[in-house]
């Protein structure tokens, strides 16, 4: 792809902006940045562009001379700024289709609505055990047009988010996995159909030599890509699988290419890592594809520290325990948090909206949640689907909402931070959101 003396332009100066903008700065084309906000909020951002970038704030429209429009995540493609150069016919890309454009080295492509980050992360660290040199990122910080400034690699292990695969279509990874599907961001997407479909994009283009890792226990994943040439393995925690990597009591079992292998016992995993099973064995299964040894994915496990904000334990007060789980932003992760738990918990949820449905949650919360506390814009709707059916008590702020909870809490149980929703409303981001409950907790006194 000749980009000399092209004028590009890229959209979104976050991260990914920035680093897509330096990148095809240094390959010589004429690069513009443009973002809807204003100057004096993207200062940092602004600080890390190469001179030569021109910028355009509070306007995101590309210029009507641009060749190839770059667009960031958070940027729809069904934006109504970009209207006019659709019209022109100009082409419109995302960062991980340009970065696949220079891209030589091996992709394995993670995505699915949860447990992306762990996998893509678990991945990583078994090949790297295994003596292998990969890099990670993607949705997961690092964005994909920067792994391309690490120098090679064996492998590059991308986490994909649905917003990602919109303007992606010449990506073929040799592996593939699907973790689970269930609704989420349907405020860009719409409909679950075409989020389904944006994650079926990853194996669009595997061939004969590729697999495909799928979850079996998730009928949303199950069937996908039968028509696909690549190698389907699929995953189990729940059923013994023909071929695949699935739980035999409390043992991970591989069967794969003929050849049945004990992996370990889920007692030796860290508490906080056995909550991960359905993310360990689809990483299990890349490792193993890849030939890393039984005993170097054994010590990746052991040395993983579980990544902060998921399903984190905080803190044991009055033998409450406080579970940070901020990244529990859809309904599938909070389904997944609840059923973590076989005690009574005092859940804190609520955020900014997504366009979720709560509804699937009513009965799952009815049957774990002994009370909860809301918090944020999703109050209402909350509130909504449990129809007076069930105590809550309502916040205006963190500090607040952990107190009530905590309040409620007896020994034994467990308050728990999974809001089921986008933090924007109250925080920068779930980090943001994350840590500003435990700084809460931290400071909590017992009894
Ligand atoms: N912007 C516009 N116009 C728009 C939309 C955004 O100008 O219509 C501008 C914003 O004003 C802002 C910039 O774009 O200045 C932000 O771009 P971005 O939202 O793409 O953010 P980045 O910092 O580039 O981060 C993105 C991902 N963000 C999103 O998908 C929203 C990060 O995922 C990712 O880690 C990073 O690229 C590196 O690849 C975050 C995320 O929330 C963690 N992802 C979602 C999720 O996990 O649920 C999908
Ligand atoms: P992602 O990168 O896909 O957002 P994370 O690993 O960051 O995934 O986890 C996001 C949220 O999903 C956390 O709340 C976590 O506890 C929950 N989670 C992790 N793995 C799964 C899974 N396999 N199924 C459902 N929820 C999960």
């Amino acid at each position: 792809m000749e980009l000399k003396n092209k004028i590009l332009c890229v959209i979104g100066l976050g991260k990914t902006g920035v680093a897509a903008a330096n990148f095809l700065s240094r390959q010589g084309a004429r690069v513009t940045v443009t973002d809807s906000k204003p100057r004096a909020q993207l200062l940092e951002p602004l600080q890390q562009l190469r001179a030569d970038v021109k910028t355009r704030c509070e306007n995101p429209e590309p210029s009507s001379d641009a060749e190839l429009i770059v667009l960031s995540p958070g940027v729809d493609i069904h934006s109504s700024f970009l209207e006019n150069a659709k019209r022109a016919g100009t082409e419109i890309i995302s960062e991980i289709e340009l970065a696949n454009r220079f891209n030589t080295v091996p992709i394995i492509a993670v995505s699915g609505t949860n447990g992306k980050s762990t996998c893509t992360s678990l991945v990583a660290e078994m090949l790297r055990g295994g003596g292998k040199t990969a890099q990670a990122g993607g949705n997961l910080g690092v964005p994909f047009i920067s792994l391309l400034d690490q120098g090679n690699a064996d492998y590059r292990v991308l986490e994909l988010s649905s917003f990602q695969m919109e303007a992606t279509s010449g990506l073929h990874p040799i592996i593939s996995v699907i973790l689970n599907i269930s609704p989420d961001h349907m405020d860009r997407h719409k409909n679950f159909k075409t989020y389904v479909g944006l994650k079926e994009k990853i194996f669009s283009r595997q061939t004969q030599n590729d697999f495909l890792i799928l979850n079996h226990d998730d009928p949303n994943t199950r069937d996908l890509g039968k028509n696909c040439a690549a190698a389907r393995v699929l995953f189990s925690t729940q059923a013994e699988l023909d071929e695949g990597i699935f739980l035999r009591g409390s043992k991970i079992i591989a069967r794969l290419k003929n050849d049945e292998r004990e992996m370990m016992s889920l007692q030796s995993l860290s508490k906080g890592m056995r909550w991960q099973t359905e993310n360990i064995l689809p990483a299990i299964a890349v490792a193993l594809l890849l030939d890393v040894s039984r005993a170097a994915i054994l010590q990746a496990l052991e040395n993983f520290a579980v990544l902060e904000h998921r399903l984190e334990w905080v803190r044991t007060i009055d033998g409450i325990d406080f579970v940070n789980d901020s990244k529990a932003t859809n309904i599938g992760s909070v389904q997944k948090s609840l059923n973590t738990f076989d005690r009574p918990i005092i859940l804190i949820a609520g955020g900014k909206d997504k366009e979720t449905d709560f509804s699937p949650l009513t009965s799952l919360m009815k049957k774990k949640v002994k009370h909860l506390v809301l918090i944020g814009e999703t109050r209402d709707k909350f509130k909504r689907i449990l129809n007076g059916s069930f105590g809550y008590e309502e916040s205006d702020s963190m500090e607040e909402a952990v107190h009530l909870a905590k309040a409620k809490a007896e020994d034994g149980d467990v308050v728990l931070l999974a809001p089921a929703c986008a933090s924007f409303d109250m925080f920068k981001d779930y980090k943001d959101r994350g840590n500003c409950f435990k700084t809460i907790v931290k400071e909590l006194e017992g009894r």
